[in-house]
């Protein structure tokens, strides 16, 4: 942080002083929403409202290419600092088909009075790099994948905004008849991605507004996305969060129950599943957004959201799967299960994944803790005694799964504490299903291979590493099975989030303790339950 301030009180010095504005109110309350927002300290206001009222204009190309033009009204939504004074004041759009002046060949002219370096390029919508004639620009007719190849290479910086351009959008859906990508795909740059169909106003421009005060990208994540915009779910910051807890959902579109709060899972919400802050910046000036007006989401900006998400209006079960993109999964057999032994080099960490019992092998020994009450009746009464939402949320299996309520609590054996994360599904199985199985892990197991989405609906399973072991708690966690289930989502998903779970948590666990130790990263697998080439991918990716 002091590296920031340093570097802008410096830039500030350098300053033409003859270009000064005046800093008004609504500049103010700008910069320091903008500050509370990259959680910076209150020493940034006024070097950076002193920085933006002397800057040069920064120029701004902004390519539009496959796309419906949402992003551009999203963009012009921003109330504070407000469209005209950022174009006036501290952006010089040079280019932007819908919003510049310029026209015809006075247009062209200023993409080519352009200098190396010194503009930043706005992508929205996404490119075919195969069709000549697609998105053609000008009289040249150039298309569109020559001018971002040329644009992009001497810009200081590139900003995908909207889905299409950071992930390929609606345009590279199944089954993508103009060969449609993202624009990283055909562009060998970083691009900073501003995903949603479209983005909201303030995702776009104080991501560009940091882009060009600090002249560098902000904290990223693996898909290049700003963490301060999509770091957290819209699910964990949802305003109907607590309904979806207590397992309090709308039934169908219509319900009074839409208006008083209710969850909207079970009329297809993806909020779980999609990184963004809707429910904290809004649209259209904060108005409103898609939960807010009574609609799920619909994962907008997450990548392949048009194929992976299945429908809009329901959950993700097995009735809705022509709707989705299979992955393909292999089939389990159960005769392809068989427990084999690991023998390990003293420099090797085992991962034994294992029906009967999963370990972490180090030195020779387990270093894995673990509990987990396997009494469904004493699991079902602790749960109900935690909170007034979980009460509730057991009141409710209560009267949707009556059935499964009764046998479980008239389950009258003793406590039955496990050691093995695996026995999450036997807890999951209990809660779920009637019939007893014969090996109900593999039962389980095969469930999930066969649930037809690839989205992972997480557990909230917590790891905690120390110098000598790693301990998974899913005591927390287990509390999801019912609020998935109320919501819709059936066996085969559930059973697909706990084993994604549990492997993202043992992997989590051996890597935290591999830097703790600072040991050799060699890691093998073993066990009946790691026979599968998606398991091992979740173990080792
Ligand atoms: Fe449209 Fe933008 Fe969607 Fe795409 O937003 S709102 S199709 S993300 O490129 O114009
Ligand atoms: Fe909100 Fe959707 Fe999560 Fe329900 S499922 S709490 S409506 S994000
Ligand atoms: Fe898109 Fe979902 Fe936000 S649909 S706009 S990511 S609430």
């Amino acid at each position: 942080m002091d590296f920031l301030l340093n570097n802008l009180k410096q830039k500030i010095q350098h300053i033409d002083q003859a270009q000064k504005f005046i800093i008004r109110d609504e500049d103010r309350r700008f910069v320091e929403s903008f500050v509370k927002t990259f959680k910076l300290s209150q020493d940034f206001v006024e070097p950076i409202l002193k920085f933006l009222s002397h800057k040069k204009s920064t120029n701004l190309v902004w390519l539009s290419l496959s796309e419906c033009t949402g992003c551009t009204e999203s963009f012009l939504r921003n109330e504070i600092p407000g469209i005209d004074s950022l174009l006036l004041e501290y952006i010089n759009l040079d280019y932007h088909e819908v919003l510049m002046s310029a026209a015809g060949f006075q247009a062209r002219e200023n993409l080519k009075n352009l200098k190396k370096g010194e503009y930043f390029l706005v992508v929205e919508g996404s490119v075919c790099a195969q069709q000549e004639y697609f998105a053609t620009f000008g009289a040249e007719a150039s298309s569109g994948a020559e001018e971002l190849l040329h644009l992009s290479r001497d810009a200081f910086m590139v900003l995908c905004v909207g889905t299409c351009s950071s992930f390929g959008g609606v345009q590279a859906a199944n089954p993508n008849p103009t060969n449609t990508e993202s624009i990283d795909k055909l562009i060998q740059r970083e691009v900073v991605n501003i995903p949603g169909c479209p983005p909201s106003d303030i995702n776009i421009i104080y991501t560009l507004m940091y882009a060009i005060l600090f002249e560098k990208t902000p904290s990223l994540d693996a898909l290049n996305r700003p963490l301060w915009a999509y770091g957290k779910t819209v699910h964990d910051t949802c305003e109907r969060k607590a309904k979806f807890e207590s397992g309090d959902f709308v039934q169908t579109f219509g319900d009074e129950k839409m208006t008083q709060g209710y969850c909207l899972y079970k009329v297809g919400c993806k909020g779980p599943y999609a990184y963004n802050n809707c429910p904290k910046v809004k649209f259209n000036s904060k108005t409103s957004w898609p939960i807010q007006a009574g609609h799920g989401c619909i994962a907008c900006s997450e990548p392949n959201f048009w194929d992976d998400f299945g429908v809009f209006e329901t959950p993700m079960t097995k009735q809705n799967k022509s709707f989705a993109k299979e992955e393909k999964k292999e089939a389990v057999s159960i005769q392809d299960f068989h427990t084999f032994v690991l023998n390990l080099q003293s420099h090797q960490i085992g991962i034994f994944l294992d029906s009967k019992q999963t370990q972490i092998l180090f030195n020779g020994k387990n270093i894995l803790s673990f509990n987990l009450e396997l009494n469904t009746h004493l699991f079902l009464e602790e749960l109900a005694k935690k909170s007034k939402l979980t009460s509730r949320l057991v009141e409710n299996y209560q009267t949707y799964f009556p059935k499964l309520y009764q046998k479980n609590m008239h389950n009258m054996s003793d406590s039955r504490i496990s050691q093995n994360p695996a026995d999450t599904l036997l807890l999951m199985h209990e809660i779920l299903s009637l019939e007893k199985k014969e090996n109900t892990h593999y039962f389980a197991l095969q469930e999930a291979m066969s649930f037809p989405f690839k989205v992972v609906s997480d557990m909230d399973f917590s790891v905690k590493v120390s110098e000598d072991n790693i301990v998974i708690d899913a005591i927390k966690g287990m509390r999801l099975i019912l609020c998935y289930a109320l919501g819709g989502l059936e066996y085969d998903g559930i059973a697909y989030g706990i084993l994604a779970t549990l492997c993202k948590a043992l992997k989590e666990g051996v890597a935290k303790f591999i830097v703790l130790k600072g040991i050799k990263n060699d890691v093998v697998l073993g066990g009946d339950l790691v026979q599968n080439s998606l398991i091992e991918k979740w173990l080792l990716k």
